[in-house]
C-alpha cells in the first residue's frame, strides 16, 4: 500500500472558512498527506471547492452578483487562504467545473439504468408570494425533532438531522420572509437507497479501518433505514437534469442537488488536475485500472459523515462499475468559539483570512492539531491559543533550538562538532527516543491527531531535559569533549525535532532545517531502527543558527483580538 489517496470535505464556496472547518477537514488532511509524503508514499491529496445548491446561490444574491462571478471571486479568496494556511493539495478543483458535470450526469444515467433512480411526483415547498419553489436553505422553520427554531431545509444546525423543507414547523421563506407557503405537487428523481440498505450495510461492516466515530454514525443510520432522497432541485445554478445526453423532459428548470455532485467532485478535481496536466487519475480512482492498491482516506466534520457512509458510497457501488470507495474516513466533533459555535452565517469565530492577520499558519495548525476535535467538541479560546503556542511553540521548541545552536556558534565555533564516542546519558536519549518515535509513528497511522502532537511535544522537550543534564555550558570549563559531545547530540536532537514537526508546523520546521543545512532527502520521516538517530549530523558541518522561530503572543495581544472578535 504505497500510494495514498486524500481527500477532505469540500468547502462550501459561500465565503471563506472558519477555523472550526479548517480543524475539521482540510487541516488535518493536509497533516496527513505530509506525513505520508515524508514516509515515501505517493500521495494524491484532492480538494475543491463546493459550489452548487442553495449555500452559493443565497450568498450570490446576498452579494448581489450573479451566481458565476461570485464563485469565481471565492473560489481565488478561498484558495489565496488555503495556501496561506500551507494546506498541500496537489489539485484544488471547483464543482462547477465540466469533469464534475459530465462525471454527475453519468453516474445518474448508470443508476438509472441499474433501477436505482426513478422520477416520483412529490411534494415540495411552494412559495405564493416569491412564485418559486423553495428547496433547502431557501426555507427555514422550527425543527420537528429538536425544536430548534432556524432550522434550514436541508438540515438542522442543532440536532443535526438531514431535513426535507416540508417537514419543518411553522416554515418561512428566507428570500422574502414570507410566511404564505403551500406544499405543491413537482416531479424529482429519487435515489432509491432503501434498495442498498443490504449492500451499504455489508460493506461498513466490513470497513475495518474506520475509526470509531465514523462507524458508529454509519451504523445509526443503518439501523434508522435508509430513505429515498430526492437528488434534484428547483433550482437555476448547478448540474442540468439530463437523460442520455438530452434535457430530461420536464426537468429544463431543475437541476442536481449540490450533495449528490458535491462528492463526484473528488474525482472530478482529480480529473481536473489531469486535463491539466497534473497526472493520470483513473489509477487513483478504478479498482479495474490499478486503484486495487490504493488506500483512500476522507477527513471531514461529523455532519457530513452520512453523505460519506451511505449516500456517495451508494452512487459508487449503485453504478456496479469499479469505483474506489472509502477505506479509512476520519470524523471530527466540533471546535467550539467561547462556548458556542463558529459559524458562517452569524460570523462568529474567527475566518481563515483574519487568523492569518494575526499570527502565523504555524501557530494556528498547532495549536488547532494539538486540540484536535476528536473524542469531543474542543473549546477554541484565544487566552488558550496563547497558552499553547507560547508553550508548546515558544518555551519548548523555540527555546530549545534557541538555546544550543547559539551556544554552538558563541563556543565551538558555528560547527557542528565532534567529542568523541556516546556516553550512557546519550545511549539512554536514543532509547527513549526510539520508544516515543514509534509511539508517535503509531498515532500517526490510527489518525490519533492530539496524541501524535502530544508526543511530538515530548520529544521537543527531550531536548531542554537532555540539555539541563548534560549542562555543556559547565562542561565547557573543564572537559571540552564531553561539551562538544553534548552539542552534537543537541545539535542532532533540533534535527530531529524539526523533522518530526514537519507535517503541522511546515514553515518553522523547514526554517530549522534549512538552517542546519540538512538537504532535502535527508528530511523523511525517521524510522525508530534508523542507526544514528542522533549522528545525522555530519561532524565539521558549519551552520547558522535560525532567527527566533516563534515570538510569544502577549497579553495586550489577545485584549485587542478579544476586542475585535467579541470573544
Ligand atoms: N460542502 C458541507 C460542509 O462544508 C459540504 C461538504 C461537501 S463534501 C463532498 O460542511
Ligand atoms: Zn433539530
Amino acid at each position: 500500500m504505497n500510494r495514498i489517496l486524500i481527500t477532505s470535505a469540500l468547502p462550501y464556496i459561500n465565503g471563506i472558512k472558519h477555523l472550526g472547518n479548517l480543524a475539521g477537514s482540510m487541516l488535518p488532511a493536509d497533516v496527513c498527506a505530509r506525513f505520508e509524503r515524508l514516509r515515501g508514499k505517493d500521495v494524491l491529496y484532492i480538494c475543491a471547492t463546493d459550489e452548487h445548491g442553495t449555500p452559493a446561490e443565497l450568498a450570490a444574491a446576498a452579494s448581489g452578483q450573479s451566481v458565476r462571478a461570485y464563485c469565481d471571486e471565492q473560489f481565488e479568496v478561498q484558495r489565496r487562504a488555503c495556501a496561506g494556511f500551507d494546506l498541500s493539495f496537489d489539485y484544488f478543483g471547483r464543482s462547477s467545473n465540466a469533469p464534475n458535470a459530465r462525471l454527475t450526469q453519468h453516474f445518474a444515467d448508470i443508476l438509472e439504468d441499474n433501477g436505482l433512480i426513478e422520477e416520483r411526483v412529490s411534494e415540495q415547498v411552494y412559495s405564493i408570494d416569491d412564485k418559486r419553489f423553495l428547496p433547502d436553505r431557501y426555507v427555514e422553520g422550527t425543527c420537528p425533532h429538536c425544536r430548534y427554531e432556524k432550522a434550514r431545509g436541508d438540515q438542522c444546525d442543532d440536532c443535526g438531522r438531514v431535513l426535507d423543507p416540508v417537514d419543518l414547523v411553522e416554515p418561512y421563506s428566507t428570500i422574502s420572509g414570507s410566511k404564505s407557503l403551500e406544499v405543491r405537487e413537482t416531479r424529482h428523481l429519487f435515489l432509491r437507497q432503501s434498495k442498498m440498505q443490504g449492500r451499504v450495510r455489508e460493506w461498513v461492516e466490513s470497513a475495518v479501518d474506520w475509526p470509531p466515530l465514523a462507524r458508529s454514525i454509519a451504523l445509526k443510520w443503518l439501523d434508522e433505514g435508509l430513505q429515498d432522497r430526492a437528488i434534484t432541485r428547483d433550482l437555476s445554478w448547478g448540474i442540468p437534469v439530463l437523460r442520455h445526453g438530452k434535457v430530461r423532459p420536464g426537468f429544463e428548470n431543475k437541476v442536481f442537488y449540490v450533495w449528490f455532485d458535491a462528492p463526484i467532485e473528488y474525482i472530478g478535481a482529480s480529473i481536473e488536475r489531469a486535463e491539466a496536466g497534473g497526472g493520470e487519475w483513473e489509477s487513483w480512482w478504478r479498482t479495474d485500472k490499478g486503484a486495487d492498491d490504493v488506500t483512500y482516506v476522507q477527513f471531514m466534520g461529523k455532519d457530513n459523515v452520512a453523505f460519506h457512509t451511505v449516500s456517495f458510497p451508494i452512487t459508487l457501488l449503485g453504478s456496479d462499475e469499479s469505483w474506489k470507495t472509502v477505506d479509512k474516513l476520519k470524523a471530527f466533533n466540533w471546535v467550539t468559539w467561547y462556548g458556542g459555535k463558529f459559524s458562517t452565517s452569524q460570523k462568529r469565530g474567527i475566518f481563515m483570512d483574519q487568523a492569518l492577520e494575526l499570527a502565523p499558519s504555524d501557530l494556528w495548525r498547532w495549536q488547532l492539531m494539538a486540540n484536535a476535535p476528536e473524542s469531543a467538541d474542543a473549546a477554541f479560546t484565544l487566552e488558550h491559543f496563547q497558552t499553547v503556542v507560547n508553550k508548546d511553540l515558544a518555551d519548548v521548541l523555540g527555546n530549545f533550538v534557541n538555546r544550543i545552536t547559539r551556544f554552538a556558534t558563541s563556543k565551538l565555533d558555528g560547527a557542528v562538532p565532534d567529542g568523541g564516542t556516546p556516553g550512557p546519558l546519550e545511549n539512554a536519549l536514543v532509547k527513549q527516543l526510539k520508544t516515543r518515535l514509534t509511539a508517535l509513528t503509531g498515532y500517526y497511522e490510527t489518525m490519533e491527531y492530539r496524541k501524535a502532537m502530544a508526543e511530538t511535544r515530548a520529544i521537543w522537550a527531550m531536548g531542554n531535559e537532555y540539555l539541563a543534564e548534560a549542562a555543556p555550558w559547565t562542561a565547557l570549563k573543564t572537559d571540552r569533549d564531553a561539551a562538544a559531545l553534548s552539542v552534537r547530540t543537541g545539535l542532532n536532537l533540533v534535527v530531529i525535532s524539526a523533522i518530526i514537526a514537519q507535517p503541522v508546523i511546515p514553515k518553522a520546521a523547514a526554517k530549522v532545517l534549512d538552517a542546519m543545512g540538512v538537504p532535502e532527502e535527508n528530511r523523511n520521516w525517521p524510522s525508530p531502527e534508523d542507526r544514528g538517530l542522533l549522528d545525522a549530523l555530519p561532524v565539521g558541518l558549519n551552520f547558522t543558527p535560525p532567527d527566533v522561530l516563534f515570538s510569544k503572543i502577549t497579553d495586550e495581544d489577545v485584549a485587542e483580538w478579544s476586542e475585535r472578535f467579541g470573544a
